[in-house]
């Protein structure tokens, strides 16, 4: 038998008896086998290998066009109780869940290799890991999850000893976005997908277990599974400290977890550490802090809008060994993308000649995916089974007026009303109109694997005697003037805010007390070798009160749509900040005049 678990084998030959496969197909995760996956795409076409002088080992897939992001409206939660999932999911109810999609996975491999995917999310040898195994009939899923997770005999072994693990089914189907489904049972931890091998959709280790499935296994273990990035920021004193921050798809997370020092700081001595892109698992150690793991061992980013200019480190991973999906490429067969540089391509992400008429040359939802040991800011810290502590989490969404900058909580449960606040304006990472502002709890609408308002509640939980909680921001490097510009130029200089955040961590830097935070002054934010526009800073760090009222109005109508789930502290803290508002704006107390805050 394959495996010395006996569960794990019957379940594979139930999968087997069900879609039947012409073979089956056990992972080791070699390279030998990583790299016969790859020559036998090459003769499908599944994979075009790109110029090896400029791009040694980088192959280019091609999606079907009506398979480009994830389709958050054939996702679904299925609970035995319709609340457990609550108003933030789309529900189905387990029986009829199976049924439905089990009738699609019947004889669907049928001609193809069935492959059988342990893998371990998370170091092997880390307590804060958890394990799965994926059945696909797709190579492209199966290359991918070699790169995305640590995959094949030492997860399988791991599997073994632990006895348990989330079962991930998944067929590419017909491709038919009439005949998909991304389902989750997490009462029963099993993930079944079909009909789609978009990576958010298909690479189950991803989005289904690491967030929906982890975040649901976390609450009932008492630890959080995030939708965050992790980065280590050095400071001249040669001190790391570890910041976790949660921003929706397509906003930036891979370049802030990449992130590098404006020219000013990099002589000073400021570095930045890469530990996570997308997914941060942490939990309270025994020293009450919490410490973090990135549970994934690859990036799969954004690729248009990624340069020299905006993020050199991961332009410097992606020239070798690297899956590149729906980018366009050169006359000389490089990928390419919009914003990369002043080149033009010669086909689109189609494989159509070139031609501005149709759109961008490469999807704007175009992806790579790579070894996150690539990176030239890769943490060794990465692999810390301990994970690493956090000082700072961060929430952040694209908000084009009023929300400020930077600001800082004053407690934890202000914090997670923070994040429960959260807002942004959608992206092409799903499927659906760009650009509409939507409410992102935490980043995790997508993600959250059960109601929203259990979640709060869980969040706030972690407020106990002997915790040593990080400090909670939110900050929008989105913030546009009057001309539609953006008022912060992001990217590296987004140190000069994190710079602030963690000198509040450490007491070296003051605050100004407001109705909804505590916000830097001007000067507070170090501007060395920066040219803003006259006036900008000043706006990105106004209040504007009125407009602050509406938002906790409409904050609270969002909130309430979770009714007796959510929380009476978040309530409570909800009517405070509304309150202070109130307050203000009766004029008892204008926010310069505030004190600052300890
Ligand atoms: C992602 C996403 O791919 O959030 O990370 O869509
Ligand atoms: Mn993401």
């Amino acid at each position: 038998m394959p495996s010395k678990l006996e569960a794990l084998n019957r379940w594979v030959d139930e999968v087997a008896g069900k879609t039947r496969p012409d073979r089956v197909h056990w992972c080791d995760g070699s390279d030998a086998e990583y790299r016969s996956l790859v020559d036998g795409m090459l003769k499908t076409g599944d994979l075009i290998e790109l110029n090896p002088q400029t791009h040694p080992r980088c192959y280019l897939h091609r999606s079907d066009p009506r398979d480009v992001a994830r389709v958050e409206k054939l996702t679904v939660i299925c609970t035995k109780n319709r609340d457990d999932a609550g108003p933030n999911n789309h529900w189905m109810d387990p029986a009829e869940a199976h049924a439905k999609i089990d009738a699609l996975f019947d004889g669907c491999m049928q001609g193809r290799t069935m492959y059988v995917i342990p893998y371990c999310m998370g170091p092997i040898g880390s307590p804060l890991s958890r394990c799965g195994v994926e059945i696909t009939d797709s190579p492209y899923v199966v290359a991918n999850m070699r790169i995305m997770t640590r995959m094949g005999t030492a997860a399988r072994e791991r599997i073994e000893r632990e006895g348990s693990f989330v079962k991930g089914l998944h067929s590419t189907g017909e491709l038919d976005p009439e005949r998909r489904w991304i389902m989750h049972f997490p009462e029963e931890l099993t993930i079944k997908s079909y009909g789609s091998g978009y990576g958010g959709n298909a690479l189950l280790g991803k989005k289904c277990h690491a967030l929906r499935i982890a975040s649901w296994q976390a609450r009932s273990e008492g630890w959080l599974a995030e939708h965050m990035l992790i980065v280590g920021i050095e400071n001249p004193r040669h001190e790391i400290r570890y910041v976790a921050a949660a921003f929706p798809s397509a906003c930036g997370k891979t370049n802030l977890a990449m992130l590098i020092p404006p020219e000013g700081y990099r002589r000073d001595g400021w570095k930045g550490w890469t530990v996570g892109d997308d997914i941060c698992w942490m939990r309270p150690g025994r020293d009450g802090r919490l410490y973090a793991i990135n549970p994934e061992a690859g990036f799969f980013g954004v690729a248009p809008g990624t340069s020299a200019h905006t993020n050199a480190n991961a332009l410097a991973m992606l020239q070798h060994d690297t899956l590149f999906t729906n980018v366009a490429v050169t006359a000389d067969n490089q990928p390419w993308w919009e914003g990369l540089d002043g080149r033009k391509p010669v086909k689109d992400w189609q494989g159509r000649d070139y031609d501005p008429a149709n759109g961008p040359a490469a999807h704007p939802n175009s992806r790579f995916t790579v070894r996150a040991s690539q990176c030239p800011s890769w943490s060794p810290e990465a692999e810390n089974p301990e994970g690493v502590p956090i000082d700072a989490i961060v929430f952040g969404g694209r908000r084009a007026s009023l929300v400020p900058l930077v600001m800082e909580a004053r407690d934890w449960t202000h914090g997670v009303l923070l994040g429960a606040s959260m807002a942004s304006e959608t992206t092409a990472a799903a499927t659906g109109q760009v650009g509409l502002i939507r409410r992102d709890p935490m980043a995790m609408k997508p993600f959250c694997g059960y109601n929203y308002g259990d979640y709060f509640a869980h969040w706030l939980s972690f407020d106990r005697p002997g915790a040593q909680l990080a400090k909670v921001f939110h900050v929008n490097w989105f913030r546009k003037g009057k001309d539609g510009r953006f008022l912060w130029p992001g990217f590296g200089d987004n140190l000069r805010v994190l710079e602030w955040m963690l000198k509040r961590v450490t007491g070296e830097a003051d605050a100004v007390e407001t109705p909804i935070g505590r916000l830097p002054r001007a000067e507070d934010i170090n501007l060395d070798g920066l040219e803003l526009p006259d006036g900008a800073l000043d706006e990105l760090l106004q209040v504007d009160n009125e407009a602050w009222r509406a938002e906790l109005a409409a904050i609270g109508a969002y909130l309430d749509g979770y009714g007796d789930r959510l929380p009476e502290a978040l309530r409570a803290e909800h009517r405070r900040v509304a309150d202070a508002l109130d307050a203000a704006s009766s004029g008892a107390a204008p926010r310069r005049a505030a004190a600052a805050a300890s």
